[in-house]
């Protein structure tokens, strides 16, 4: 929560949209980085000595001093260098039998050589902690930070030293009532630093941030900003696109921020052609290079229109599980393997659900091809009028805009999966959607809702929720969780807005392999059936703009419990978490090679 640069972002739009008098910065705001990939790091990702500490025992003991007796008679209770190690990047739980179920602290230490190189300033990088993150340097508190799945940075040049140093992180996955999510979720509560740390070397005065964009509502001009730290005021910005033979500047502000727009040809990101344009963000002092997509992304009615031209979103929900050795996925090869499978399944979008998946994720769908749904993890009921918990759940939307703003696969941010309807859940959620609207003006807005109201066979969507949203997200499972499948092809839905529709989950379970006649739950066939009977309705809705039914693999879940049929997986994925395909893939599969015809033909 600390260590958030969502106000700075806030501040850009502030001044890039409304035009309005500067105000003055605070000194201390927090940084994040853009574009961390494309910045000098050196990786501290590797074995760290680790102390399993479940009764959170290190405050008092002080185990961020990472003390050792001075003599034989001296008491210093704990031994980093005696614990064994846990890899960072990963989730404790599978990196141990003891640690699968394990909710509670756990210390990490890493010790690293470090030279400063004059006229540099130094952050650490932490990718993602789960849960909540106490970090420390050579003794001293340099940061905490709350959220599982967003990355924070932490400034360190002044207390980094010439030589030996020792990063400690206490990382606690303790559930909570209060926090977001709370406390009941049907995914794994991995705990850990699942994701990389990197130390992150920039000049003095350096790009903080862009944002390189075609304008909202125009497909030839090219909008944005760049936020400088530590410059002087009247700095001068270039960026440079030598593709399409850009080369503009611009002048920054008393607080770093350098507004620009101008015209561009360019040939737009869709994922038949996914074109990816080498920027270069540079100032007298700073230079980042990234690989950009320019694409717009509306709604008309209750189309969806990519590049001005409808478009209907062959998708699949995934979960940053990691395929054939289970637990939370971080590498290249994970997030490839997932998204290879989705492209097999003929897929052109995919919503990565609950949460934010790993920065690599949603650059991969950038160069593959993709359109992304991307979430916060704002899950089932969540303490809707406590202030901190509003405050967490912003700044989480906040870091995740922050970090994938300038991703062309992005096109929907969704706030919310499955919430109840009340007042205080609408009013919440409203604040949420308002300020991803300020952050960023170009992407659609959506909820995976769930609840409707039903009179006899028509079910319609009328969710509140639906008025402040660009497309309407549903989740339903009839014939898994409600009803049977055969019941679907009776079934009519109507929908409170004349919107787009994404049906963003329904599915059913079957594990590899188990086969037997459609009739019985658990089978193969029966999850055939559900998926047959649900497109076969589904397709009649006129609204329907995409689905990304539930879900791409199995994976792990404290709340699914049958032996021998779940072992704590949900079996709803199209594939074993094994890589095999099950039958209701090659529906899917068909279904979206029948919808690529249409859509071809037309
Ligand atoms: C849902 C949730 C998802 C679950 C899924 C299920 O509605 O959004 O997180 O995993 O159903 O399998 O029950």
């Amino acid at each position: 929560m600390i260590w958030s640069k969502g106000n700075h972002l806030m501040r850009r739009l502030f001044f890039a949209l409304l035009l309005l008098a500067p105000i003055a910065l605070s000194q201390t705001a927090p940084v994040q980085i853009g574009n961390i990939a494309g910045r000098a790091t050196t990786s501290l990702n590797g074995a760290w000595h680790a102390i399993v500490d479940p009764y959170d025992t290190g405050f008092n003991y002080r185990f961020f001093e990472d003390a050792k007796p001075r003599d034989a008679r001296d008491l210093v209770e704990y031994s980093f260098d005696a614990s064994p190690v846990l890899s960072v990047p990963g989730d404790w739980n599978t990196q141990r039998e003891s640690l699968m179920f394990y909710e509670g602290t756990v210390w990490y230490k890493c010790a690293f050589a470090y030279r400063h190189r004059a006229h540099t300033r130094t952050f650490v990088h932490l990718s993602a902690v789960a849960t909540r993150a106490a970090v420390y340097l050579n003794g001293a508190k340099i940061g905490e930070h709350e959220g599982a799945y967003t990355p924070f940075d932490i400034e360190v040049s002044g207390t980094l030293r010439d030589g030996d140093n020792t990063l400690i992180v206490a990382a606690n996955n303790r559930r909570s009532k209060e926090a977001v999510p709370a406390l009941n979720t049907d995914w794994w509560n991995y705990g850990g630093i699942t994701r990389d740390v990197q130390l992150v070397e920039v000049p003095e005065a350096f790009i903080e941030d862009y944002s390189v964009q075609l304008a909202k509502g125009s497909g030839d001009e090219i909008a944005g900003w760049v936020q400088l730290n530590g410059s002087a005021p009247a700095t001068q910005v270039t960026i440079e696109v030598p593709d399409a033979n850009i080369r503009q500047s611009a002048t920054t502000d008393d607080t770093g921020l350098a507004a620009f727009r101008f015209s561009a040809k360019l040939d737009k990101w869709s994922p038949a052609s996914p074109k990816l344009y080498k920027v270069i963000v540079a100032t007298a002092s700073d230079s980042v290079t990234d690989n950009i997509g320019f694409r717009t992304i509306e709604t008309r009615g209750h189309l969806i229109l990519l590049n001005g031209t409808p478009i209907w979103l062959r998708g699949i929900s995934i979960h940053e599980e990691a395929p054939y050795r289970g637990g939370r996925a971080f590498s290249a090869d994970d997030d490839r393997t997932l998204l290879q499978w989705a492209k097999d399944l003929g897929c052109n979008y995919v919503r990565l659900a609950h949460y934010p998946h790993n920065e690599g994720m949603t650059r991969l769908a950038d160069s593959m091809g993709l359109m992304v749904w991307s979430e916060i993890p704002v899950y089932w009921d969540t303490d809707w009028t406590n202030p901190a918990t509003y405050a967490n759940a912003e700044q989480q939307l906040r870091a995740n805009i922050a970090r994938d703003h300038n991703r062309a696969s992005v096109v929907l941010w969704s706030v919310s999966n499955e919430t109840p309807i009340k007042p205080e859940r609408t009013e919440f959620l409203g604040r949420l959607i308002a300020t991803a609207r300020q952050l960023d003006s170009t992407r659609l807005l959506t909820s995976a809702m769930n609840r409707t109201s039903n009179s006899g066979a028509t079910r319609t969507l009328d969710d509140p929720l639906g008025a402040s949203l660009d497309v309407i997200g549903l989740n339903e499972y009839l014939g898994w969780y409600e009803g049977k499948p055969e019941d679907a092809a009776s079934i009519e839905w109507k929908l409170a807005w004349d919107k787009p529709l994404v049906v963003s989950e329904f599915g059913g379970g079957a594990p590899y392999g188990n086969h037997g006649d459609r009739e019985v739950r658990w089978t193969e066939e029966y999850q055939q059936w559900v998926f047959e009977t649900q497109l076969a309705m589904l397709r009649k809705i006129p609204q329907l703009a995409g689905m990304s039914p539930w879900l791409l693999m199995d994976f792990r879940s404290p709340r699914r419990l049958i032996p021998g049929v779940q072992d704590y997986h949900n079996r709803k994925g199209l594939l074993s978490d094994r890589g095999e395909k099950k039958k209701a893939f090659y529906t899917l599969q068909e279904f979206y090679r029948e919808m690529k015809a249409q859509e071809a033909g037309k």
